[in-house]
This record gives structure tokens, C-alpha cells and sequence, in this order.
């Protein structure tokens, strides 16, 4: 495929901005070569600006889930737009927005519109500790929440030692009271509420974690997370950000049959505009600044045409469900990479839960974040750029989760699988 175009769009974007890229989710860092530069998307396709088409199954990261540029969401932004793009004042549209979400999600009883997944865990983690007056706040590795300094963090030596900054930047008296375990480590756990059970202010994970590959949680990890929390006065909170709306219209909470005590949200809420949000049990809401205490604020948060975009996406996703076609669609895809696989003799795990699915070269169940890593990252880099070459656009790191849309079609489903075929043979060469 000719990509000159994108050659020279990525060097002029490098002397202006930092990697060349506005986030190294996008640089192509694990898959090596340079990203591609997109004109334009269109339901299922994307078309970068060397005129290649893709099948697009990163679809934002996930906010796509309806494809790029629905008719029905295009038209709510364009009539938003048309009567002012932000206004620093209360708008209907936010409240709007706000009851879907709490119609969806039941645990959600109130909830705060922000400007990027990033913003709404930071808020929710404030909220944790201001609502419990503790400080300690529990992560589990691979799970990401976005760039919050308290949450950009491994583990210490120890699980019950203080978290380590995995950045530049972030001091250590930021993570000081961040620790990190082994998601589905139940044990592990469990001993981290016996010795400090009463300091801690809340546990956040991805209920089906995206950010490690697609890594499910054991019935047993929920239900100790749960009771430990209750019976230790910590909050439960469900980062959604990639899962909300898109395992379920209830998201992860709606299929696991959980009840976290706070719900992070972003990607679909906003329809593709920059949208977070943050919810749950309105006593607790009740501490966020200006009707309590807690401090959080945002100029365009709760953004009028962000807003329109995930109404009308919402909407449509309440009211022509397409979580049954997305879930035999995203199966099929599943199989045929499997079968695919097997054929080639390539080691391979395939998580799925509905359409969020992660082929991982590995022969080892990938449970966590370290046996995530046990897979063949240089295998997939090539798998990558095969499936690319073949018109499949692949999330660009082995270490993420893929997303169906519900513009995919069958048709789309048997190209994706002949072009595994094909890019699997070349890897056992
Ligand atoms: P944003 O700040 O990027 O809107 O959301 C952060 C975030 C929070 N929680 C979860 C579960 C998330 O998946 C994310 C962001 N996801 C990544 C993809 N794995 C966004 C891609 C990127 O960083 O460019």
C-alpha cells in the first residue's frame, strides 16, 4: 500500500508535536513503523490520506460503536452546533444526557459530565477519599485509567508497600497511597484488607479489563471485591471508560449483575466528543462541589454539541440494540482467528466478552497482566502490518482490546478471517 502521504504528514507532525502525535496510544510505538494518517471515516472504513481503506476495529478506542459518522448523531451535532458551541452555562442537553446514563445504569443515581475519561477517574478517585476521609486507593496492574498522576503507577516492592511512579514527572508523595495488585489475585486481596482494610478509600479496576488485552475477571475476584469493600467501608469503583455501553447498554455492570459504589465513563457517552463522566449513589455525588464539599470543575464540561453526540448515540443504542449482532458477529471473528491459528500451529489465546476481543500470541490463558506478557509482541507487530497490508486496521499494540461495530457486516466478518488467514501463514514462515 502506497502511504507517502502519511510519511510526510508524520514528519511535519514531529517537529510540532511531541512523537508527531497527540497521544502514543496512535504512534504505532508496539508495532513499529509510522502511524497512518486518516482523512476520513465512514461507517466500518476508515481512509487515510494516501486514499487506503480499512476495516476499522479500533473505532476510536472505542467510542465508534456505531460506526463512523451515523446519520442520526451526525444530525444531533450539526443542530447542537448550529445553536452555539459552549456556553459556560447549564444546558438542558446535559441533564438529558445525564438521565440516560442513570436509566442505564441503576448504580448510577446521579452523575458529573467531564471532558475525557482521564478527568472523570481523577474525580471519582477525589471523591473516594473525600467521601470516606481515607487516602489509600487500590489499582490492579494493567488496568489503566487514563494519565492521573495518583493512578500512573506499578507496584512497590510489595503489594502493601507504597505504589511506584511509572513516569517522569509524577512525584513519589503522589503515588504514596496508590497499591497495586495482580488483577484476580483474590489472595492478594484479601491479606491488602486484613493489614489495611480500614484506610482505604476505594478499588479501582476495568470490570472487563481493555488495557492489558482483554482480560476477564473471576466470579470469585468480583464477589471478595464487593464484600471486602462493603465490610470495610471502601468504595467500589467501576472504571467503564471503554466497557460502558459497549459489553451491554448497562455496560459491564448490566452483565456481570454487579453493583459498584462509583461508575467511570467516557468513549461512547460522548458519541466520539470528548465526554467523561462520573456517577453513583447519590449520597455520595452529593459531596461533589457545589452541593458538597469536594472540588472538581471544567469550562466545557457537559459541552452542548458533546452532549447531542451522546444522546443521540445512547438513543440509538437504547432504541435499535445492536449488542445481539455485535455479539454473533464479534464470535464469528473469533472463531475464524482461532481456527486460523490453529491450522498455522501459532500459539494463541482469543479473550472476548462481547465486542471487545484480544488475539493474543501466547499459548499460556492470559489472566492478568503477566501472562499478558507472555505473548509474542514482535509476532503480533508483524500480524499487524499483514492484516493492514490486507485493509484490517487492528488496535496498534498487542496489549489492547479490538472493537466490533454495529456497521460491520458479515461480508466484513469473511475478509477479516481471509486476511488472517493469509498474514498467519506468512508468520510461521
Ligand atoms: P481518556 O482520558 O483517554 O478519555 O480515558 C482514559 C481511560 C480511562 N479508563 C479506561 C478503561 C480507558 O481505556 C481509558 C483510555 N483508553 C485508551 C485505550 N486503551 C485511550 C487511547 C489513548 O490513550 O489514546
Amino acid at each position: 500500500m502506497n502511504r507517502t502521504k502519511s510519511h510526510a504528514a508524520f514528519e511535519r507532525a514531529k517537529t510540532l508535536i511531541p512523537g508527531g502525535v497527540n497521544s502514543p496510544a496512535r504512534a504505532f510505538g508496539a508495532v513499529g513503523g509510522e502511524p497512518i494518517f486518516m482523512a476520513k471515516g465512514e461507517g466500518q472504513y476508515l481512509f487515510d490520506i494516501d486514499g487506503n481503506k480499512y476495516l476499522d476495529y479500533i473505532g476510536s478506542w472505542g467510542p465508534m460503536i456505531l460506526g463512523h459518522v451515523h446519520s442520526k448523531v451526525l444530525e444531533a451535532t450539526l443542530e447542537a452546533a448550529r445553536a452555539g458551541s459552549s456556553f459556560g452555562a447549564p444546558t438542558e442537553r446535559e441533564s438529558e444526557l445525564a438521565e440516560l446514563i442513570t436509566k442505564a445504569m441503576p448504580n448510577v443515581e446521579m452523575v458529573r459530565m467531564v471532558s475525557s475519561g482521564t478527568e472523570a477517574s481523577m474525580s471519582a478517585v477525589r471523591l473516594a477519599r473525600g467521601h470516606t476521609g481515607r487516602d489509600l486507593i487500590v489499582k490492579f496492574a494493567g488496568c489503566y485509567h487514563g494519565h492521573v498522576d495518583a493512578l500512573l503507577v506499578s507496584a512497590g516492592s510489595s503489594a502493601l508497600t507504597h505504589g511506584v511512579p511509572t513516569s517522569p514527572g509524577v512525584p513519589a508523595g503522589c503515588t504514596d497511597d496508590t497499591l497495586v495488585l495482580k488483577y484476580n489475585d483474590v489472595e492478594a486481596l484479601r491479606e491488602l484488607f486484613r493489614a489495611k482494610g480500614d484506610k482505604i478509600a476505594g478499588v479501582m479496576l476495568e470490570p472487563v479489563a481493555g488495557n492489558m488485552g482483554l482480560v476477564t475477571p473471576s466470579e470469585e475476584f468480583r464477589r471478595e471485591l464487593r464484600q471486602l469493600t462493603h465490610m470495610h467501608g471502601a468504595l467500589l469503583i467501576y472504571d467503564e471508560v471503554m466497557t460502558g455501553f459497549r459489553l451491554a447498554y448497562g455496560g459491564a455492570t448490566e452483565i456481570l449483575g454487579d453493583s459498584p459504589d462509583l461508575t467511570v465513563l467516557g468513549k461512547i457517552v460522548g458519541g466520539g466528543y470528548p465526554v467523561g463522566a462520573y456517577g453513583g449513589k447519590a449520597e455520595i455525588m452529593r459531596k461533589i462541589m457545589p452541593a458538597g464539599p469536594v472540588f472538581q470543575a471544567g469550562t466545557l464540561s457537559g459541552n452542548p454539541v458533546a452532549m447531542a453526540a451522546g444522546i443521540a448515540t445512547l438513543k440509538e443504542l437504547r432504541d435499535n440494540s445492536p449488542y445481539a449482532k455485535l455479539e454473533q458477529m464479534s464470535a464469528r471473528i473469533v472463531e475464524g482467528l482461532a481456527a486460523v491459528c490453529q491450522q498455522a500451529k501459532i500459539p494463541h489465546q482469543i479473550n472476548r466478552v462481547g465486542s471487545m476481543w484480544t488475539l493474543f500470541f501466547t499459548g499460556t490463558p492470559v489472566t492478568d497482566l503477566d501472562t499478558a506478557k507472555t505473548s509474542d509482541t514482535a509476532r503480533f507487530g508483524k500480524f499487524f502490518w499483514h492484516m493492514m497490508d490486507r485493509g484490517v486496521y487492528l488496535p496498534c499494540s498487542q496489549f489492547e482490546a479490538a472493537f466490533t461495530s454495529a456497521a460491520h457486516t458479515d461480508a466484513d466478518i469473511d475478509h477479516t478471517i481471509r486476511a488472517a488467514k493469509e498474514s498467519v501463514a506468512l508468520l510461521a514462515n
